[in-house]
């Protein structure tokens, strides 16, 4: 069987479906170039001295894995000379990152989550890159820096989203706004196969995904979906549910868009300050945008994750998404 390339894809996208234009290609082509290095940095493990801790903080009061600012480091370079970019944002930058004077900017801005999954970075579990791609609204040629106001977008106005997941395999899980499409990357040739096109989330699972430990800070409806997932058989759902938890929200939304399932990081008490652990941008909008196009659903208990006005580049936000059934009921529970 042929399979074809994310090359040939992306081309079949701007001639065919005229879903992308050439710019927007040549963006995906490098941020799939970028993901490569990521992967091969991360697949060498301890031996090139890069585990372990950096020594910093990310704006968050975050440690920063020194494979977090590697990853970072790549993205940008990668990135920042092809004309293609306004400015860039990360989970590992405070501010967005302009575009050196000596290249050309273009009209997009790209955000992205170098390395997600951090702490199981030296403990050789999955972990990925997570990226979004949004238009500058208001470049307009001029030379201004663009400041974090161009970045704050609603993710239904995401033009492209995407992860990496450096796993057993590498693969590169995509959506232009046509469908989600994985693509694995082969080894012997460098290049991103299509290994499964159009991934759908089946409506109904059993499998659910939730960090338990933060147990006693959940609200309410929260508490109630566990409990009746936990009772099983004999509870008020009449079946019996697994429990899954990466720790890398790239694997458990792998997993889900592979097999179904729900996941959720939501709010909780722990922290005041904090009405979520993930992050809306680069993280939440990204994720809800390929699981939305897959079939599934994503909210944050009390509205579709899509719709959020961001106010801040960081913000954090509660995400439950997967299994359209599954998401759909555990919102309910927050309207009543
Ligand atoms: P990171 O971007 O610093 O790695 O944090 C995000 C990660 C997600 O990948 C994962 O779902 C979650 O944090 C795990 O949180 P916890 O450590 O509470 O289980
Ligand atoms: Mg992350």
């Amino acid at each position: 069987m042929s399979r074809i390339t994310l090359s040939q894809f992306l081309i079949q996208q701007q001639r065919d479906g005229e879903r992308i234009c050439a710019e927007l290609r040549f963006l995906v082509e490098v941020v799939a170039r970028a993901v490569k290095a990521i992967g091969n940095a991360v697949g060498k493990g301890g031996l090139t001295n890069s585990l372990g801790e950096a020594g910093g903080e990310n704006v968050q009061g975050e440690v920063q894995k020194k494979l977090d600012v590697i990853a970072n480091e790549i993205l940008l370079e990668a990135n920042e000379w092809g004309g293609h970019l306004a400015a860039m944002a990360s989970e590992e930058m405070d501010l967005p990152h302009q575009i050196p004077n000596r290249y050309p900017k273009g009209e997009f801005l790209l955000l992205f989550d170098p390395l997600d999954g951090s702490s199981n970075i030296d403990v050789n579990i999955s972990v990925g890159t997570i990226f979004s791609v949004l238009r500058c609204p208001e470049l307009n040629g001029s030379v201004e820096p663009v400041d974090e106001k161009a970045f704050l977008q609603p993710g239904t106005q995401q033009l492209v989203a995407g992860y990496a997941v450096y796993g057993a395999a590498t693969q590169l899980v995509l959506t232009v706004g046509n469908g989600v499409h994985a693509f694995t990357l082969d080894r012997e040739t460098g290049s991103f196969v299509m290994t499964t096109e159009n991934m759908r989330v089946p409506e109904d699972t059993k499998e659910y995904a939730i960090n338990a430990s933060n147990a006693r800070w959940w609200e309410a409806p929260v508490k109630r979906y566990i409990d009746e997932l936990l009772a099983g058989k004999s509870g008020p759902r009449g079946k019996d549910f697994n429990m899954r938890w990466v720790g890398s929200m790239v694997a458990d939304v792998h997993r889900i868009l592979t097999r179904g399932g729900i996941f959720m990081y939501p709010k909780d008490t722990k922290d005041p300050t904090k009405p979520g652990k993930l992050r809306l941008m680069y993280e939440a909008n990204p994720m809800a945008m390929l699981i939305e196009q897959a079939g599934g659903a994503a909210t944050t208990g009390y509205q579709r994750i899509l719709d959020v006005q961001p106010e801040k580049l960081h913000q954090r936000v509660p995400v439950i998404l997967g299994s359209k059934n599954e998401v759909e009921r555990v919102t309910g529970y927050h309207a009543v």
